[in-house]
């Protein structure tokens, strides 16, 4: 529906319609969410706003029909174009009418003041009236260019303001009328309502009334309806206020110095976020961004010591061994930041203080020694909301293989490398002392062992662990998973029934709980009925586990 026809239909209904002066699409959000019927895009308070200019012709249509058009995408309710003399003679008038109705604004309204018009109010200037017949023709030629049937045409008399007396306001006003204006304006500046309400009692109603109370504002609407007006217009009270609050705010803040200080006289951020649509943006992002371009928390698990790679790690946790210039963890971060995953948890534990890298948000597990794997990422369990990527703190992966993982539809998705398989049997050294092993539902290239496409979807898994039967093996987890919102909640509830159950026992493959491992946890989820999928992958990655992973690691990364 054009705006035109939402401001036809509220003239139609009873009462008086209240609209209200916006200088900017914000300005005019708020006055929709007051609850007022309609916006008055005032000269006065754009020009203010925009250029921080006097209302006196200065503000060109083109800069004017800018704002109008933001606030047309702002709001829904319908907007009134103040167009001062309408940027012209009667020709311009015809261009300016068409401009606004493709611009979507309901009507607008043009002044019988010459060119340039100054701001009725301000004191001290000379005023003048264009003749009667020229403002007609204006009126005339905004009619005959509308396209837009219900698009309103104002006419407004400065004749009070020029103090040129109620008559001829009168015989404006009902020339205007006849030139066809859907509305009349009449100002006033007087200092109370009585002369206005005499002029509109003599009024002979061919066409409603529009009132702008600003100077004569004592008046309610109930008062100006009775007395025969059917649009009020509070043309500036609203970046009065906005004025006035700024300046009490800067005043106390540059005081005190603080900007806490004034926290009880602004708004809160989330406020602004709401006004503004974030919350729609957020469940736009959801619907229709690619995976992986949403917030992800990587938790990466790097607190453990392992005396097999000494003296290697003498002075530093194995996660900030070097491999050609960069740390694993710096290549993890690269890798992450990549898939615009910006949101990083690291618990630490063995040689905690030497990882200080920027952008963390750190977590300690002191007894890293006497815990497992499991038990530091929990170390980090505040920060296992939404989607998570939970990682070993010494691999290092192409980002083929993290992007594979984020598109993954699962709850729970594990990264497994079917390399593994195809190693057995041909005899290759097998560097890894212990690989954690899957079992999966549907292995690919079961049947045709020579080529095969590694599948887009993800595979269900059955059983994970080190000492799974070879085979039964099918694949390697590479120490990468990622868990859904949803996913990330079952696997938190798991862990708190698990801990309670077997804290003095033995869990999986693990002789306590305390000391178990991610896999032990994996496989409990799959006991106790929870889907757990993988994406597998061909190679693509290496861990740091040994001496000899190491060499390979510097052997095989580019610079
Ligand atoms: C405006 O808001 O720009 C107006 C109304 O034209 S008034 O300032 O009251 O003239
Ligand atoms: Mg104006």
């Amino acid at each position: 529906m054009h705006n035109a026809t939402k401001l036809r239909a509220l003239i139609q209904r009873p009462g008086i319609v209240k609209a209200v002066g916006a200088h900017d699409a914000l300005s005019a959000k708020l006055i929709q969410q007051a609850g007022f019927d309609a916006i008055w895009a005032s000269g006065f308070g754009i020009s203010a706003s925009l250029k921080c200019i006097p209302d006196a012709s200065f503000i060109t249509m083109t800069e004017q029909l800018d704002v109008e058009r933001n606030m047309v995408e702002a709001v829904s309710i319908p907007i009134i174009a103040d167009c001062d003399t309408g940027y012209g003679n009667a020709l311009n008038v015809m261009r300016t009418v068409n401009d606004h109705e493709r611009a979507g604004v309901a009507g607008l309204c043009i002044e019988d003041n010459v060119f340039p018009k100054r701001c009725s109010f301000y004191a001290g200037v000379r005023r003048e009236l264009i003749p009667i017949e020229e403002h007609c023709g204006k009126i005339q030629a905004a009619k005959a260019a509308q396209t837009v049937p219900d698009f309103l045409v104002i006419a407004r008399t400065e004749a009070l303001i020029a103090g040129w007396g109620q008559d001829e306001a009168l015989k404006r006003a009902e020339a205007y009328a006849a030139a066809g204006a859907d509305a009349i304006l009449i100002h006033s500046k007087a200092p109370t309502f009585d002369e206005l309400k005499a002029v509109a009692g003599a009024w002979s109603g061919r066409v409603p009334l529009v009132v702008v109370p600003t100077i004569f504002d004592g008046v309610a609407a109930a008062e100006l309806e009775e007395a025969g007006f059917k649009i009020v217009i509070y043309a500036n009270q609203a970046i009065r206020a906005g004025i006035k609050a700024m300046r009490e705010v800067l005043d106390v803040m540059n005081r005190d110095t603080r900007p806490g200080s004034v926290n009880d006289r602004i708004v809160k951020l989330k406020e602004v976020y709401d006004l503004v649509g974030v919350p729609q943006m957020e469940e736009d992002e959801r619907r229709f961004l690619p995976v992986g371009g949403e917030q992800v928390t990587a938790i990466i698990a790097a607190a453990g010591f392992e005396k097999q790679l000494l003296p290697l790690i003498e002075d530093k946790p194995k996660c900030l061994l070097d491999v050609k210039g960069k740390t694993i963890l710096e290549r993890q971060i690269s890798r992450l930041n990549e898939c615009t995953i910006k949101e990083i948890a690291l618990v630490r534990g063995y040689r905690k203080e030497a990882i200080t890298l920027p952008n963390i948000r750190y977590y300690d597990n002191d007894q890293y020694e006497q815990t497992g794997e499991l038990h530091s990422l929990f170390c980090a369990e505040s920060e296992m909301k939404g989607r998570c990527l939970l990682l070993y703190g010494d691999i290092i992966f192409d980002a083929a293989v993290l992007e594979k993982l984020l598109k993954s539809p699962a709850d729970i998705t594990l990264v497994v490398d079917l390399a593994w398989n195809d190693l057995q049997g041909d005899g290759s050294p097998q560097v890894h002392l212990k690989p954690d092993l899957v079992a999966l539902q549907d292995p690919p290239g079961k049947s045709s062992t020579l080529r095969y496409v590694t599948p887009e979807e993800p595979i269900r898994l059955r059983k994970i662990g080190q000492h799974l039967p070879h085979d039964m093996a099918r694949a390697e987890f590479i120490g990468l998973a990622m868990f859904s919102e949803n996913g990330i909640e079952q696997f938190r509830r798991a862990y708190r029934e698990a801990a309670d159950h077997y804290l003095s026992k033995g869990f999986h493959e693990a002789g306590s709980f305390i000391r178990a491992s991610l896999t032990d946890m994996i496989q409990e989820l799959i006991d106790t009925g929870h889907d757990v999928h993988c994406v597998t992958i061909f190679k693509g990655w290496m861990e740091v586990d040994s001496f000899e992973e190491y060499q390979k690691a510097w052997a095989q990364l580019r610079q």
